[in-house]
């Protein structure tokens, strides 16, 4: 528990972060945070994440919820319990680009331009929760890939009505030598055990997020830097909003979703994931989602 005294900055509050934690749900508003009375079962992280108000309820539920040290951020899970989490491809031009380029062989190189300029966007589903990982757990390559990388993204939360509640950090790793293959292998270059991270939190705002939105990967390789790279949502093609149209077309999500919104962040071409790499992933106004290859 904290002192009351200890109180934080004051201000108008527009946005709140959501943890899910071992023991409990945490809220951080303007840099304190509230740790939420509920359980901390699968159908009580469904209950409170699948709300239309998400907004409204956490302000109510932080009136009277305890103030807790930052401790309490000590283990964080994925922000997950049971949505399935979806994704977008081909939404921004840097990964038109790395797809024809990689689909030479395939001559598969048309599909992706098609698909950029198209109406209709390309979804593709991603991973059931038990295939998601939290903030600094392991992610997995696939052992029959030779070319593996990371896909730094921004994720939505989806309630099952439709709206966009909340935002967070997705990695949609990516088996780049199987998707450059054949267009028919994506399921297999995009999921497998351990195929997704998601987390630290979700940001849960009054308004959309900022077009100027940073989002950038870094990636560690025995303490040094291995890669650098960055991005703004304002590079994205298409409106989240628009995404979220396509994705619930005759398609019911009773416990809301999670759908990541495609990457703009592509290592270069001679760059492929190994062990032990930390692959850290920032979205501004977020935070930071920490995996490590393993
Ligand atoms: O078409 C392949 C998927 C591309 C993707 O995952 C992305 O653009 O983020
Ligand atoms: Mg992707």
């Amino acid at each position: 528990m904290v002192d009351a005294a200890i109180r934080c900055s004051q201000g108008i509050h527009q946005a709140m972060k959501l943890y899910r934690t071992a023991s409990a749900h945490v809220v951080e508003e303007n840099g304190c945070l509230y740790a939420l009375g509920a359980s901390t079962s699968d159908e009580a992280w469904n209950a409170t994440i699948t709300s239309d108000m998400l907004y409204a309820d956490l302000q109510n539920s932080i009136q009277n919820a305890k103030q807790v040290e930052r401790s309490a951020l000590n283990h964080v899970r994925a922000p997950i319990a049971s949505q399935e989490v979806w994704a977008a491809g081909v939404t921004y031009y840097r990964s038109r680009e790395a797809r024809i380029k990689e689909s030479h062989f395939a001559k598969a190189g048309d599909f992706y331009d098609r698909v950029y300029e198209a109406d209709r966007p390309e979804l593709f589903f991603k991973a059931t929760p038990n295939r998601v990982v939290g903030p600094n757990d392991k992610v997995a390559i696939r052992e029959d890939s030779s070319w593996s990388v990371p896909e730094p993204e921004l994720a939505l939360l989806v309630t099952p009505k439709g709206n966009i509640t909340g935002y967070t950090i997705g990695n949609d790793m990516s088996s780049r030598s199987i998707e450059g293959e054949n267009l028919l292998y994506l399921p297999q270059a995009k999921i497998w055990d351990r195929c997704c991270a998601l987390g630290p939190c979700i940001l849960v705002s009054k308004e959309p997020l900022s077009s100027s939105t940073e989002i950038t990967l870094e990636i560690h390789r025995s303490g040094k830097q291995e890669f650098l790279g960055s991005t703004t949502l304002s590079k994205m093609k298409r409106t989240p909003a628009s995404l979220v149209e396509y994705l619930y077309r005759s398609n019911s999500f009773p416990n809301g979703c999670f759908l990541l919104t495609g990457t703009g962040i592509v290592p270069p071409d001679s760059f492929t994931l190994q062990g032990r790499d930390e692959i850290r992933i920032t979205i501004s106004g977020i935070g930071t989602l920490v995996n490590i290859v393993g």
